[in-house]
């Protein structure tokens, strides 16, 4: 099992770089990016909206009776887990992240920081972690790269903590300057290619005792991993996945057809297109597992919901939307 650091490691972890003095530098922003891999800003999310967001969530805790829907720590009830959705199914079909978006101290936020409109991809995670209940595991969750399962589409992370996630809560850690590449996914091993248990070095990695408010940014090669959740305390946070609208965005809509060596797909936005499937096409679900070509057309087929990304006339990336 990857086993990036021991358990009792995350004291000693080094904070995130704060990166608010450099709003509205692009260069400033460029160079941090470029040298951390990173953006981390502290309470530049409205508040209200933030706040917003996290009662939807609180509402399912307490539909649950695992958590009060009024409690600002989120605190544990104990109540059975069992039956509890803990991919956050209700808020999936919902979508709380589009209101959020639309919001517009929100909306001028994305703005500000990318120089552009936001072009969001709908793949999103709202995540609501009960305390750990054991804590035999690696305090890791699952050490990977983003960019790794979602090749093409060169996306931005948004990592939005809705309650304050401390030490205990864990949260999120990242690798410092690790973006740069190459992969630190081990391309032998499908279908899921773990990074091997040594790949970050012990001095890269940071996290925070994150805020709501604040956001964490991330290169889609970061490497990074959720924490396990030490606290009796819920842990809330959305991720969401942003780009500036003048670059190069995948196709979001649905399939017209598919077959091993083909896909074509018709955008929301009414664009359209036909590209090649080789080996090389991650064609996934949303486990992230990787489809072998020849396969491709018994998991997906015309007419499902897709996100297509490609370079040139080849697609590099067949998933779903979440
Ligand atoms: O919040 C987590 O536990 C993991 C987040 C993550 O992998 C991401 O934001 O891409
Ligand atoms: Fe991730």
């Amino acid at each position: 099992m990857t086993h990036p650091m021991p358990i009792d490691a995350l004291p000693s972890m080094r904070e995130l770089n704060v990166s608010n003095h450099l709003l509205d530098d692009r260069e400033a922003l460029a160079a941090a990016w470029e040298r951390d891999g990173y953006w981390f800003f502290r309470d530049v999310l409205d508040q209200g909206a933030v706040a917003r967001l996290r009662k939807v969530y609180m509402s399912v805790l307490d539909e649950h009776r695992v958590a009060r829907a009024d409690d600002p720590e989120a605190d544990y009830t104990g109540e059975d887990l069992t039956g509890f959705p803990f991919r956050m199914e209700p808020l999936v079909a919902r979508e709380p992240w589009r209101e959020f978006v639309g919001e517009a101290p929100i909306h001028a936020f994305f703005q500000r920081v990318l120089g552009d409109d936001p072009f969001w991809i709908p793949t999103v995670e709202y995540r609501a972690t009960p305390p750990a209940q054991t804590r035999e595991r690696s305090r890791f969750d699952y050490l990977h790269q983003d960019g790794f399962y979602n090749k093409g589409i060169p996306f931005q992370i948004c990592w939005i903590p809705l309650s304050t996630i401390d030490e205990q809560v864990g949260g999120l850690a990242l690798a410092e300057g690790l973006h740069k590449g190459p992969y630190l996914h081990d391309v032998n091993q499908p279908p899921l290619f773990p990074i091997p248990a040594g790949s970050v070095p012990d001095d890269a990695w940071r996290r925070a005792t994150y805020q709501p408010g604040d956001l964490l940014m991330m290169h889609i090669n970061t490497p990074h991993s959720g924490l396990a959740n030490y606290s009796g305390r819920f842990r809330l946070s959305m991720d969401i996945r942003v780009m500036p609208a003048s670059g190069h965005t995948p196709i979001i809509g649905h399939l017209t057809d598919l077959t091993s060596t083909s896909v074509s797909v018709l955008g929301e936005d009414g664009r359209s297109g036909t590209f090649r499937v080789d080996t090389d096409t991650y064609c996934r679900g949303i486990d992230g597992r990787k489809v072998p070509q020849a396969e491709i057309p018994m998991r997906m087929q015309a007419g499902d919901p897709a996100i297509v990304a490609f370079e040139g006339g080849r697609a590099t990336l067949i998933r779903p939307p979440h």
